[in-house]
């Protein structure tokens, strides 16, 4: 007869889930941690993250049914990315992560499921689901199921899987036995930090989100402050630069290919992840909930990924960006001819210059003007 454990480790890898593992729930010895955390300012308008921190801390005041927890990572390694030049080209660049279907849904399915097996093999038993929502710290109760160590870029890192899995945990009322907390294994290395574009994790291990170019062009909804928009380069959408340096990913190598989502055609992942940005510019709201149905790209909505879009085209230095820049300047979001008028104000090409004080002769919105004002200020054309 297979233990309890083994059998839950059979359904994870029948279900997807690459990685598996369980803990007994406790209070986690992080309070220090997380209050600075917050009360340094790092979680920027994610305001969620702040409330019930002592349901964050112990799960088990929520729900005194709760034991243990099981730990599952399911796999996400993108293609390698060509190297193109995406300035010539005019791409953007969007986080492996939110190819294909929002993995809220996918893996929310296969929790279901996975409670169902559970339920059939133990009739009555208590289990709660999560994914990304509620207030449940991932990583750290990975960190205690074994899935794999915190590496200095924050990323739950693991020596097969790399950093390419998402958390996914169901609180349960079992005794499961884990196999304890895993070594760590960066070492002396720094590559993560020193390749951040924005710095935002500074000496490792703590990440400060409101420089986060994840958090800027994905959870934070109005405009990018100035001198951080060049440091975004292409990311429209997320950020992998912590995760690509990192030598723990680059060993995926040929193995790669075992932990790819199951979901996923891999040849149309490079096009999804290195999009049009003319072609993303010019969506309307309809166009924009067609081209995302179903995944996390709606976030941000329409206007922040626009917005993104706009900073892209800004930084590509690509005189071809000028045309779909300039039709921006009538989009009827504020946000977003704010943040065109931006872009075209480093060019050096005189038409970018002539729309931006063309602009200033009909905007009503006063943020944009300023931002039209500071761009014709400071635009490098004569
Ligand atoms: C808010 C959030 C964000 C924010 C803030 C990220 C952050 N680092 O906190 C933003 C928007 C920036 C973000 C970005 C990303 N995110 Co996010 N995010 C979350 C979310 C919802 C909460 C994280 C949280 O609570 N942060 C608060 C801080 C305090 O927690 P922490 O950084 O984990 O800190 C812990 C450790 O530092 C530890 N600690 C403190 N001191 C010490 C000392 C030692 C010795 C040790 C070992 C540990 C330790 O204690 C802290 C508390 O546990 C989780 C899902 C969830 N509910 O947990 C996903 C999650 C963390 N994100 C995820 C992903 C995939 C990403 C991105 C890669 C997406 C992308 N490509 O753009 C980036 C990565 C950026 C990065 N380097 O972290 C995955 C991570 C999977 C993994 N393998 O680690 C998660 C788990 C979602 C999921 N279900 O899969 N994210
Ligand atoms: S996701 Fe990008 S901006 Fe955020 S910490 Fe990692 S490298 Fe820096
Ligand atoms: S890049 Fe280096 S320091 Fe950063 S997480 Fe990977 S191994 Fe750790």
């Amino acid at each position: 007869m297979h233990s309890l454990e083994q059998q839950i480790h059979t359904q994870a890898t029948t279900l997807g889930f690459t990685l598996c593992g369980f803990t007994r729930l406790s209070s986690l010895p992080r309070e220090k941690f997380l209050t600075s955390w917050l009360a340094q300012g790092n979680a920027g308008e994610m305001h969620y993250l702040a409330r019930h921190p002592e349901h964050r801390l112990n799960p088990t005041l929520r729900f005194p049914e709760a034991t243990s927890v099981i730990c599952l990572g399911y796999p996400y390694a993108p293609p390698r990315i060509p190297r193109i030049n995406w300035q010539q080209e005019l791409r953007g660049r969007i986080a492996a992560y939110a190819a294909g279907s929002d993995y809220h849904e996918v893996i929310k399915a296969k929790l279901l499921t996975f409670i169902a097996f559970l339920t059939e093999m133990i009739p009555g038993v208590w289990t709660r689901p999560y994914v990304d929502t509620g207030p449940v710290l991932e990583r750290e109760w990975a960190y205690r199921s074994g899935l794999g160590w915190f590496g200095k870029n924050t990323m739950l890192l693991h020596k097969q899987a790399g950093s390419w899995f998402f958390l996914a945990e169901i609180l349960v009322g079992l005794d499961l036995e884990g196999e304890g907390i895993p070594r760590a294994h960066c070492g002396t290395c720094t590559r993560c930090l020193a390749d951040c574009p924005t710095n935002a994790l500074e000496e490792g291990y703590v990440l400060k989100a409101p420089l986060c170019i994840s958090y800027l062009t994905i959870e934070h909804q109005g405009p990018i402050a100035r001198e951080l928009r060049p440091k975004m380069g292409n990311w429209i959408f997320g950020c992998d630069v912590c995760q690509d340096v990192c030598p723990w990913n680059e060993k995926l190598g040929r193995s790669r290919k075992d932990h790819v989502r199951e979901d996923l055609v891999r040849e149309d992942l490079v096009d999804v992840l290195l999009p049009s940005l003319p072609e993303l510019l010019m969506l309307d709201d309809a166009g924009f909930r067609a081209r995302f149905r179903h995944s996390a790209i709606l976030r941000p909505k329409r206007r922040g990924l626009l917005r993104n879009v706009a900073i892209a085209l800004g930084n590509s230095g690509n005189p071809e960006a000028i045309a779909p820049l300039r039709s921006a300047l009538s989009d009827p979001e504020p946000l977003v001819r704010g943040h065109a008028a931006w872009a075209l104000g480093r060019f050096t090409e005189r038409a970018a210059r002539t729309a931006l004080e063309h602009q200033l002769t009909h905007e009503k919105d006063m943020w944009v003007r300023e931002e039209v004002l500071s761009a014709v200020e400071t635009s490098p054309a004569v």
